[in-house]
């Protein structure tokens, strides 16, 4: 369903075009049927884009997406349509790095469950707060997604002493890290993984009971990209028997929904995808949002296309 993107984004396009707001109607569906003949760009942000959505807009020229991930797009379908689609990457890559390190020393020494010590009491109760079994020294990191993101989270595990592997598709040659072809193979060779893939039909599961036992019993998984990547069940199921030792979650593969038997599991630190969830970020990467735009109107060009769509210009 559409519903409202950050002022930023209606600033940077309200005094050039006819802004449509189908989410201010008592009925949004109906509101967005009523205008889709005249559409010719769209500013989305999560919004399910597929083959039979776009069936509904006969002149639409371009997608503009807000956030790096695009899983919500068909790019494809769009690709074949001679529609462009463009996301918001860069921008976010420093705030998006930050989380994922905080949350990782976060679930590494449960700083979470520390902090709810204090403030129950149980510190002029009981007593310290228990040692940390786990620790962030000696710790060697394997990202899956050496991207722009996985770089940046790579340099600051790096600053913090951490050894640094990679999984991706390919391997890259600019790159020292050692590189696993294998998920498994890099699952066996370090104890914490960092997960900054993209969501959609590739990476689905890719995370599965095989990847967390290899990981094993000192292991620690952070999930940074999609939710979607990990298979919860599996995932609760290794953190419930101790398969592996804890996991920090930023992304869930049915939110806003947790699984209870997630949220009860004293070994998870939880976090509501925020990620890239500061103002400042987020009124940049919804600048970035009405930027495509009105480069695509203006020059034919979008700043930022997705890489299904590079290739194609505006036609008129
Ligand atoms: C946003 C994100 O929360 O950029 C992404 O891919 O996941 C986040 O920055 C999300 O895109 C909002 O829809």
């Amino acid at each position: 369903m559409p519903k409202a993107m950050r002022d930023v984004v209606l600033r940077g396009l309200e005094d050039r075009f006819t802004v449509h707001k189908p989410y201010e109607s008592a009925d949004p569906q109906a509101a967005m049927n009523a205008i889709a003949g005249s559409v010719r760009g769209l500013a989305v942000s999560g919004l399910k884009v597929d083959g039979a959505f776009l069936d509904q807009f006969p002149n639409l020229e371009i997608v503009s997406s807000f956030g790096v991930g695009y899983d919500n797009v068909d790019a494809a379908a769009c690709a074949a349509r001679g529609i462009m689609v463009s996301n918001t990457p860069d921008v976010l890559t420093d705030e998006v790095a930050d989380t994922a390190i905080g949350l990782l020393i976060m679930t590494v020494r449960e700083l979470p469950a520390a902090e709810r010590w204090l403030r129950e009491g149980k510190w002029a109760g009981q007593g310290a707060y228990p040692l940390t079994r786990a620790t962030l020294k000696g710790r060697t990191l394997g990202i899956v997604g050496l991207g722009r993101i996985g770089k940046a989270i790579a340099a600051r595990a790096e600053a913090f002493g951490l050894t640094v592997h990679y999984h991706g598709r390919n391997k890259q040659q600019d790159v020292a890290y050692p590189y696993h072809a294998t998920l498994k193979g890099m699952a066996e060779a370090v104890d914490t993984l960092m997960l900054v893939a993209p969501g959609g039909e590739e990476t689905r599961h890719l995370v599965n009971a095989g990847i967390l036992a290899a990981l094993g019993p000192q292991g620690v998984l952070i999930n940074i990209g999609r939710g979607t990547v990990v298979d919860e069940a599996a995932l609760i199921d290794a953190l419930s028997k101790g398969i592996i030792h804890g996991a920090g979650l930023d992304v869930f593969e049915n939110e806003p929904n947790v699984p209870a038997a997630l949220i009860a599991l004293p070994n998870a630190v939880l976090l509501p995808h925020v990620g890239s969830a500061s103002v400042a970020t987020r009124d940049a990467m919804g600048q970035l949002v009405a930027d495509n735009l009105v480069s695509w109107f203006e020059t034919g060009k979008a700043v930022t296309p997705v890489a299904e769509t590079a290739g194609i210009t505006r036609r008129s």
